[in-house]
């Protein structure tokens, strides 16, 4: 029987903490040092990887308590016994005998039960910790860039401790206790190089530790952004331990189990140590939480970290008989990219732009600062496009000139120290292998190498896949091969798909990672064969989408207008158009310069005719009438910023508002506003009115791929600065003389959406009728909504969200809520959520009453009634009724006739 076997059957249990065992044994230095190292200089005491070697009956002995409490696994006692933990103690030397020895204690007192009951099999689990420094973080304030410790340098440790693991005879690698995610990307890869070494494969499993509340890891991942980072690895389990204690390990248990597709273990320590420096959590308290994980079936493992016992490890083995252990989920078909959070693309994603200002090829202010070294300086180029919408950043450092190998390690290093930017995945661009692998060991999220391709032969294409692979990123794969670029619909096709079956059937590359780019080149160059280039980009995308499934596309959208270098009028349209064409045959990214894009639905007409002629090769003289007309447009500056200004100022007031929004031009703002307060009855009105109006045209229009995400956010940002224009206004509706609160209402835009425009008017709203708002922001975990509305002892919880997934959050918030047995109010709104949504999926879920608000108004008088004793029950009642009707409507909807029904009732079609 494998382990992997048993998984499939019942739930495994692990065993508890090694250090805080030891500490029972209260050993003192002489113990530590035994005969063999009495006369060493550096002091051991605490060094308690090296008890395998000087007490090891300690450790055999505590190994042997655990299996005698009903451990399923056992792990070695090595979770610092590599050189650079070792190096502390000088002890470096010794660490291939310590990994040896640890092995074969826990393989024997294994065995030993084993052999007494064979229906129970016993395991060993070879313990890799994290070492005490981290990849990603600079322990040095004044030098963000600085590392204690490199990828390569993680990589030769780990591969010696993981060697002697193996050779020891353990079943599985732990590798365990994960603050850095880039640590661990280090002990993965050593884990196949060793597996590779020693000709044998073992299971692996993971364990990340949460550092706080925000519940993301120490160097600063959420749990979605760590299971995209580790998404290559073959893995046995995924999970959590330490941390702190079992009740509040829980939200972040349910993230992981609901996603990861392998077996899920937990083993949290028993809470955080008490003043003393002791762990209160008893066996049969953190029972009764564990019980709560096997109750809503989250893991497969469980166990215990620092503080839990043999007694907690037998207290677990009881409460798992009969259990169900967790299913595990079918492994996704997205593509996951991570930064510090994740960015997940299926099929339904909108177009996802790379920013492409961090190229010193293409950007001569990035080049001159980075010649420069003002690395800081260079960061704002980055910080400026994440603001400006980019969600994936693209770095390249291929000059001449400059160190690009260097200079990739400094800056991508110097990025990781700033949370705003490092949030985004990296694209890391360069055409020097060498460069890409540099960066490649740089970043813990998973990342997007920019390129590789057929050029060199399949031998050096499929060596290139494999390493990307090991170090876990998707790719951007070229259209060329050893022929050259590929230039026609037939080329790119061709490429495209011997460079799938290669990726795919021979390196076992996800398809969902692979990216291709069929070559954007430039049109309208007088020459005729380039005439086809944009409809054979477009073709070819088309092509790729209904026949390599799974894979994306991507391209460097401004080669395209190459040939109207300094007209921008023309080279914006261009883009624009393309675009719109491209996006709609599937190409899902591209790099492209946020400032450079127009409104497709702007575009004036005859310069649209032109360009759609150009772009999609209509007519044999487009590029002679589109550089003809050109000339026209030579000395305009931008369309982006240059508006036509005589024509919209025209309008009317909710034509010139909607206007302004949409161009997010704010300069007329004050103005228009000034005006639309003497034409509407309150400011409220007007934001519902003329500006919520421009902000669902703007959404039309992105949701037709007419508009792009860096339109938008500036979009975003007019409208918050009219909001706060009108904000004093708003004030002023306040009714004086009521100075004390009306209430307590909690606010929040729920986990995974960051729409706050809606939820920041309510907030405003409410403040104004004199309730005291706690607004938590956007993405807000679950946990500290309920935190929250208890600590604060809140009237009423009001939940915004505006994307399709936010639907299902604000159902696991209701539920929660639930729960943890709170009565108050919950008000659900954001553009995408609805009554019905509201009554049938939400509503059931929470025994207090559940209302659907649709805009800041009318959640004054529902709030009111709220916190009326006279008319709440009335109104509960009635919005009770109201849904319960929704409800049975609902249900008779989705009653399906039995076939025979169906048959009987089918049309009559030409009388047959
Ligand atoms: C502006 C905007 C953005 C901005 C947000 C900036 C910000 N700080 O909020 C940016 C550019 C960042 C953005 C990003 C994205 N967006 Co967007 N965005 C919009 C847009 C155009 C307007 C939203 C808005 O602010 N409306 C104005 C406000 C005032 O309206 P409101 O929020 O509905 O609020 C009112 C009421 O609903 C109510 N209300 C709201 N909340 C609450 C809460 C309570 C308790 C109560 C009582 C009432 C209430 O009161 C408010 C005032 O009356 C909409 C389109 C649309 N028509 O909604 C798309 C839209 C919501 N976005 C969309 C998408 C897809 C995205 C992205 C995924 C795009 C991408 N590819 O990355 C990302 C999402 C990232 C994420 N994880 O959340 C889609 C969602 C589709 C879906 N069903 O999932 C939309 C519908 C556009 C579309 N048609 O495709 N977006």
């Amino acid at each position: 029987m494998t382990l992997r076997n048993l998984l499939s059957q019942r739930i495994l249990v692990l065993d508890g903490a090694m250090g805080t065992m030891i500490q029972r044994h209260k050993l003192q230095e002489a113990d530590y040092r035994g005969e063999r190292f009495a006369n060493t200089t550096i002091l051991q005491k605490g060094n308690n990887d090296l008890l395998v070697l000087t007490q090891p009956h300690i450790i055999s002995d505590i190994h042997k308590q655990y299996l005698a409490a009903g451990a399923d696994l056992i792990e070695t006692n090595t979770f610092n016994a590599q050189r650079i933990s070792m190096d502390d103690y000088g002890m470096v030397a010794l660490v291939r005998e310590m990994n040896l020895e640890a092995a074969k204690l826990a393989r024997k007192a294994a065995d030993a039960f084993t052999a007494t009951d064979p229906t129970k099999p016993r395991f060993v689990a070879g313990a890799v910790g994290p070492t005490n420094k981290t990849a990603s973080m600079s322990p040095d304030v004044n030098h963000p860039d600085f590392r204690a410790v490199s990828f390569d340098g993680l990589v030769a440790a780990y591969h010696e401790q993981i060697c002697a693991l193996i050779e020891g005879g353990v079943d599985a690698l732990l590798i365990e206790t994960i603050f850095d995610t880039l640590n661990a990307k280090a002990a993965l890869f050593a884990a196949e190089k060793a597996m590779t070494d020693c000709h044998k494969r073992v299971e692996i499993m993971l364990s990340a530790t949460v550092a706080d509340a925000s519940g993301r890891t120490l160097s600063g991942q959420t749990i979605g952004a760590f299971l995209a980072s580790i998404s290559h690895a073959n893995l046995l389990s995924v999970g959590l331990n330490c941390s702190f204690g079992a009740k509040d390990l829980m939200p972040y248990l349910q993230e992981i189990s609901a996603f990861a597709p392998w077996y899920v273990s937990a083993y949290p320590n028993a809470g955080l140590p008490n003043q003393f420096g002791e762990y209160d959590e008893a066996p049969e308290m953190m029972a009764a939480q564990v019980a709560a994980y096997f109750d809503e079936q989250l893991v497969n493992i469980i166990g215990g970290c620092c503080g839990t016992s043999p007694e907690h490890i037998a207290a677990y083995q009881q409460l798992i008989a009969g259990k169900a252990p967790r299913k595990t989920p079918k492994p996704t078909t997205n593509l996951e990219l991570s930064g510090l959070e994740a960015l997940v693309l299926n099929d339904d994603s909108l177009f996802t732009n790379i920013g492409e200002r961090c190229n010193v090829a293409g950007s001569r202010m990035f080049l001159r600062l980075i010649n420069e070294k003002k690395y800081e300086e260079a960061l704002v180029i980055a910080r400026k496009q994440v603001e400006d919408g980019a969600q994936i950043i693209d770095v390249n450092m291929d000059d001449a000139m400059l160190e690009s190998k260097e200079e990739m390690t400094r800056f991508l290093n110097f990025l990781a120290s700033e949370p705003d930017i490092s949030r985004v995945p990296i694209m890391i661009d360069s055409s020097k292998w060498e460069v890409i692998e540099a960066g490649l060991k740089c970043l813990q999220g998973k990342c997007i190498v920019n390129s590789i391709s057929l050029k060199e032969g399949e031998d050096d294409f499929l060596a290139k896949a494999r390493k990307i692979r090991a170090y876990g990123a998707a790719t951007v794969v070229m259209a060329f091969d050893e022929k050259g670029q590929a230039d026609s619909f037939e080329r790119k096709t061709q490429i495209c798909e011997r460079a799938y079956r290669l990726l795919v059937d021979k390196v076992g590359f996800p398809p969902q990672d692979i990216i291709f780019d069929p070559n954007v080149l430039a049109i309208a160059t007088g020459i005729e064969e380039h005439a086809n280039y944009g409809v054979d980009f477009i073709n070819a995308t088309r092509w790729i989408k209904q026949n390599l499934p799974y894979a994306k596309i991507s391209g460097g959208v401004s080669n395209l207008s190459f040939s109207f270098q300094g007209n921008n009028r023309v080279r914006e349209a261009i883009h624009s158009v393309f675009l719109y064409h491209a996006i709609k045959a599937g190409m899902n990214m591209g790099i492209v310069n946020a400032g450079m894009l127009q409104i497709y639905e702007d575009i004036d007409p005859v310069l649209l005719q032109h360009v759609e002629d150009v772009v999609l090769n209509k007519r044999p003289d487009a590029t002679e009438r589109m550089v003809e007309l050109a000339e026209k447009y030579k000395n305009e500056a931008s369309g982006v910023q240059a508006e036509r200004v005589d024509e919209w100022r025209s309008r009317n007031l909710q034509g010139r508002l909607e206007y302004a929004l949409i161009k997010g031009i704010s300069d007329y703002m004050e103005i228009d506003l000034a005006e639309a307060l003497t034409v509407y009855d309150t400011p409220i009105e007007i934001i519902e009115k003329p500006l919520m109006s421009g902000m669902n045209i703007v959404g039309e229009l992105f949701g037709a791929g007419k508009m792009f995400l860096p339109q938008v956010v500036k979009t975003a940002r007019t409208m918050k600065k009219a909001v706060a224009i009108l904000q004093p206004e708003i004030e002023k509706t306040k009714v004086p003389g009521q100075s004390s609160s009306a209430g307590k209402f909690l606010i929040a835009t729920v986990k995974g959406d960051v729409h706050d425009i809606g939820k920041n008017i309510v907030a405003v709203v409410l403040a104004c009728n004199n309730f005291e708002v706690i607004d938590l922001g956007v993405m807000t975990p679950t946990e500290k909504i309920i935190k929250t509305a208890i600590d604060e002892n809140v009237d009423i919880v009001g939940l915004s969200g505006l994307i399709t997934p936010s639907l299902e959050e604000m159902s696991h918030v209701a539920s929660e809520m639930q729960k943890a047995g709170l009565t108050m109010p919950l008000l659900i709104g954001g553009a995408t959520t609805s009554k019905i949504h509201t009554a049938v999926k939400i509503a059931p879920n929470y025994a207090g009453p559940v209302v659907y608000v649709k805009d800041a108004s009318i959640n004054t008088s529902i709030v009111a009634q709220l916190m009326s004793a006279k008319h709440k029950d009335g109104f509960v009642a009635n919005v009770q009724a109201e849904y319960e009707a929704l409800r049975q409507k609902q249900t008779k909807k989705v009653n399906l006739l039995s076939m025979d029904e169906a048959k009987k009732r089918k049309p009559m079609i030409f009388g047959v």
